[in-house]
């Protein structure tokens, strides 16, 4: 079995200070919580930006800020940028960060009902972010929030859109979205080709229970405040470290060793870091 990554989410755009203390929201704050889940075993950070008071944003500046700040900290962490934003948001400023090069982009292979919302993602909008992915050398990760999105993702790749084998991120749990238990988690798994990589992000409650599936079965892991505010019922998660801690946890019990960055950078198909 493949040594195990896990990403840390950090702060999305759907979870408020009014929901959880612990999200962050400056570049100082998101380098912080960064570099905290890289000491506690993630692998990846998975990059949404906000503004100053907290409204969700795309913004090339902060973006360069947060990566510059993550780095000056000595963490070698597998960068990896939204290009989902929030919902409502335009390819344009969806995607503009991409000119920066992060190690990684995410990009989501169909349109979701997302909560009371619509996280829309037609096909041209699919095919325009795949194609800054390519124009800026970026090496995507395929976001499914249901069965259908690994079909388009698939035949994007046989139609030379995208490069496959690739790593898909499968979100469970979200209403709107395919459901969040073991058996929804093994059909999306044998979807893929063999030789893709694959994590789960488990929404709510379901984050914690989806990472121990994962981790028995040869799949990667995404936790974080994005996905779950909890680290058990009621308890608030004070951070995404925290809920990263509990997935090393898993993985110790389960007998399964943990990534170094080498190791997911070759897993991920990434070239080495450059600093
Ligand atoms: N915030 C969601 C609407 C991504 O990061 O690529 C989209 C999202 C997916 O979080
Ligand atoms: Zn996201």
């Amino acid at each position: 079995m493949q040594p195990l990554m896990i990403t840390s989410a950090i702060c999305g755009a759907e979870v408020f200070r009014k929901d959880t203390p612990y999200v962050p929201y400056t570049p100082e704050e998101l380098a912080a919580e960064t570099i905290a889940c890289w000491q506690a075993g993630a692998t990846m950070v998975h990059l949404h930006m906000r503004e100053a008071d907290g409204k969700p944003s795309q913004r090339a500046e902060l973006f360069a800020q947060t990566v510059a700040l993550i780095r000056q900290g000595g963490c070698d962490i597998v960068v990896q940028f939204s290009t989902g934003g929030a919902v409502g948001m335009s390819v344009a400023e969806r995607a503009d960060a991409l000119k920066l090069r992060p190690d990684m982009a995410t990009l989501t292979a169909g349109s979701v009902n997302f909560g009371r919302d619509v996280f829309l993602n037609s096909p041209e909008m699919i095919d325009a972010i795949a194609l800054r992915l390519q124009e800026f050398s970026v090496v995507p990760e395929i976001e499914c929030f249901d069965t259908g999105m690994v079909e388009t993702a698939l035949r994007m790749g046989r139609a030379g859109q995208l490069r496959l084998p690739a790593h898909f991120n499968f979100v469970l749990g979200l209403a709107g979205g395919i459901g969040g238990t073991s058996k929804h988690l093994d059909f999306m798994a044998s979807l893929l080709p063999p030789d893709c990589t694959w994590s789960v992000a488990g929404i709510g409650r379901w984050q914690l229970p989806l990472a121990a599936h994962a981790i028995a079965i040869g799949g990667h892991v995404r936790v974080g405040l994005e996905d779950n505010i909890y680290i058990s019922k009621g308890i608030l998660a004070k951070g995404s470290a925290e809920l990263v801690q509990a997935v090393v946890a898993l993985a110790k019990q389960a007998g399964r060793p943990l990534a170094s960055i080498a190791e997911a950078r070759a897993l991920l198909r990434l070239p080495s870091l450059n600093t």
